[in-house]
């Protein structure tokens, strides 16, 4: 708590390292700057609770793994939330937050957690390997969004993969949307078992899905068996393994626009931030296009909220390491075009 508290002042912003600008890593100049700049920060689930902005990132830190495709070179330890009365505003970091030491059933990596809240609690979603390094999604709950946050003792119940986003639909219920494959595991889940020999589909296989599954009314449980998500094309097809500039492969995001449901994720191996429109929060979703164009650093993660009837996306990029482990959180704006379709953001002019 000592340790939370002393955090909690008001930023002093310095730069870790010469930035990648300076040091030529960034190709292109970039339409927005990093909000913080004292920690590596990634993933954000931005929320409004209270009028005030909270930002829920993974917390990137050098822990010397050396780089693979299962991405055991993000192995973070922490979370800190951030927080700012407005868009350009002065950002406070509270401090850590939960620690995975704190996490009775954890073993590694800690990535893009998710917060909710409910009937005056705070909910903190987060993935991270069991001690069978089989990731599963956990909740910690606080009566402040900034924590301290209390982990359950055991992970979500029928929960596995990454990436949880926790969407509160207009009648009140709670959805999670989740999974990622590769480093994510999601290619191992069939049929809500683990599949250690499991493999990636082909290119003319189709696409692995995403998941949704509706909270119970205590926010640490689903009502149910997580669900195959359909992504469609505009002819009504599901995407193949080729179509891996579209199909799903991690962080997903779920927004509701003028009464549709707006299904977000990354493209993964390909880079984009894309969406589809459906009429029910499970979906089926037709896919519409392009929210964010590829950022520099492998990984595009993001997350879409409403402040003060602007729409905003925060996302990251690698502008201060040059190196794809180690991002910044960013912020910008998101444009909707009359028909509901949402405007193309290059992250850099
Ligand atoms: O931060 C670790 C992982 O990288 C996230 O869980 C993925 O979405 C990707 O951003």
């Amino acid at each position: 708590m000592l340790y939370k508290s002393l955090l909690a002042a008001t930023l002093v912003m310095f730069t870790p390292s010469v930035n990648a600008q300076e040091k030529g890593t960034l190709k292109k100049k970039p339409v927005s700057q990093p909000l913080v700049k004292h920690i590596y920060t990634a993933d954000p689930s931005a929320h409004v609770f209270n009028g005030r902005i909270y930002i829920y990132p993974s917390h990137d830190v050098e822990a010397g793994v050396k780089e693979n495709d299962n991405g055991d070179h993000f192995d973070m330890r922490d979370y800190h939330i951030l927080s700012m009365d407005s868009i350009g505003g002065k950002i406070t970091d509270h401090g850590v937050a939960l620690d995975k030491n704190d996490i009775p059933w954890a073993g590694r990596q800690l990535w893009a957690p998710d917060a909710a809240y409910k009937n005056g609690t705070y909910y903190l979603y987060f993935p991270i390997k069991d001690k069978q390094d089989i990731f599963r999604i956990g909740v910690a709950t606080a009566q402040t969004p900034t924590g301290p946050f209390k982990a359950e003792k055991e992970p979500i119940k029928g929960s596995f993969s990454i990436d949880p986003a926790v969407f509160k639909d207009t009648d009140g219920s709670y959805y999670m949307y989740f999974g990622g494959i590769w480093g994510g595991q999601l290619q191992h889940w069939n049929d809500h078992k683990y599949d250690p020999a499991a493999k990636l589909k082909n290119k003319n296989e189709q696409a692995i899905l995403p998941r949704v599954a509706k909270l119970s009314a205590d926010m640490k449980s689903f009502t149910e068996e997580a669900r195959n998500i359909q992504i469609l094309d505009e002819t009504g097809k599901p995407f193949l393994e080729s179509n891996n500039d579209k199909r799903f492969f991690e962080a997903a995001w779920m927004h509701k626009y003028k009464g549709k449901y707006y299904f977000s994720y990354s493209t993964g191996d390909t880079h984009y931030i894309c969406y589809a429109i459906g009429n029910s929060p499970y979906g089926p979703f037709t896919y519409k296009g392009v929210v964010l164009n590829p950022v520099e650093g492998w990984t595009n993660h993001h997350s879409i909220v409403e402040i003060k009837e602007k729409w905003y996306i925060f996302y990251h990029d690698v502008q201060l390491s040059g190196k794809t482990h180690l991002r910044n959180v960013k912020v910008a704006e998101l444009r909707y075009e009359a028909d509901g379709t949402i405007q193309t953001i290059n992250p850099y002019q």
